[in-house]
């Protein structure tokens, strides 16, 4: 009997391990949630499978993959006091669904002000975002649809620091291209760039269209994307930090830049 019980708690720590690592790491690739908005210390992170995706267990893995822990309920009334304005149900402090509205709107919230609170979720299956709490978090990624931004590694102008992963997605206009133009590159430097690294897809994910791996403080080239989408992915280990980027893109129209192309070759 005592042997048949310990036989079942190590079949379940195993599985809740390999649950958990299965979401840091897949396939060689670090994956996680995107970035989505902060405010004072709460942040809102979907998985990247997209929204409504995370179980209780996943939701909990996703904050301390980066140091934080899950949003308590009084933590998020703090950053919706502040304008912290999110339409999309995420997991809190023990199993508690809800998620934080300012401002009335009568397609989210259901008209109400407050932390629209579905309650403690008895099923922990369930599927929604997760709201966590990290004080020391930076900025990291995000999706991003303006027409020209300037992008930073997490903090700049200070140097980056270990263990950070992010995902900047931009998305343009369809027709559009996107030029990216570095303006200040410092990456600790490894002869693979297996330490820290910035990588350029050309697509919405990094899985296909990968362009290059970058590091070190030498400038990238100007990168003009394929179509109107483009993914750049920042990893820094646990160890050795740097100066961190800074990077401008535009949307440019397609035609324009055919137009530059024959111009050069007439
Ligand atoms: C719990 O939620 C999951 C996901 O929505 C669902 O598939 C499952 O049937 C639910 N379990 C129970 C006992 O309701
Ligand atoms: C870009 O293309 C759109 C049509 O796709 C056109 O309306 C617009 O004027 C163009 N912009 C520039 C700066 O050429
Ligand atoms: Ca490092």
């Amino acid at each position: 009997m005592r042997e048949m019980l310990l036989l079942t708690a190590v079949f379940v720590l195993t599985f809740v391990l390999t649950e958990t690592e299965a979401w840091g790491y897949k396939n060689g690739i670090l994956h996680n949630s995107i970035w989505l908005e902060q405010a004072a210390g709460v942040y809102h992170r979907e998985s990247r499978k997209g929204k409504y995706q995370l179980t209780y267990k996943e939701a909990i893995a996703v904050c301390r993959f980066e140091g934080g822990a899950l949003a308590t309920y009084d933590q998020l009334e703090a950053a919706r006091r502040i304008g912290f304005h999110v339409c999309a149900a995420g997991w809190f402090d023990k199993g508690r669904v809800g998620y934080p509205i300012v401002k009335a709107g009568s397609n989210c919230g259901f008209g109400k002000v407050g932390i629209i609170d579905y309650g403690y979720r008895l099923n922990k299956s369930e599927r929604w975002d997760v709201y966590c709490y990290n004080p020391e978090a930076k900025e990291c990624g995000g999706v991003h649809t303006d027409p020209v931004k300037v992008l930073v590694s997490p903090g700049y102008p200070e140097e980056y620091q270990d263990e950070q992963i992010c995902y900047w997605h931009i998305r343009v206009l369809f027709g559009q291209r996107i030029r990216l133009h570095f303006l200040d590159f410092d990456i600790e430097e490894d002869t693979a760039c297996i330490s820290d690294y910035l990588e350029i897809y050309d697509s919405y994910d990094d899985v296909s269209g990968f362009v290059g791996r970058y590091c070190g403080d030498e400038l990238p080239d100007d990168f003009i994307s394929t179509g109107n989408v483009m993914t750049l992915k920042f990893l820094s280990d646990s160890s050795v930090t740097a100066g961190g980027f800074q990077l401008q893109y535009i949307a440019v129209n397609a035609s324009q830049l055919y137009d530059h192309h024959a111009d050069a070759y007439s």
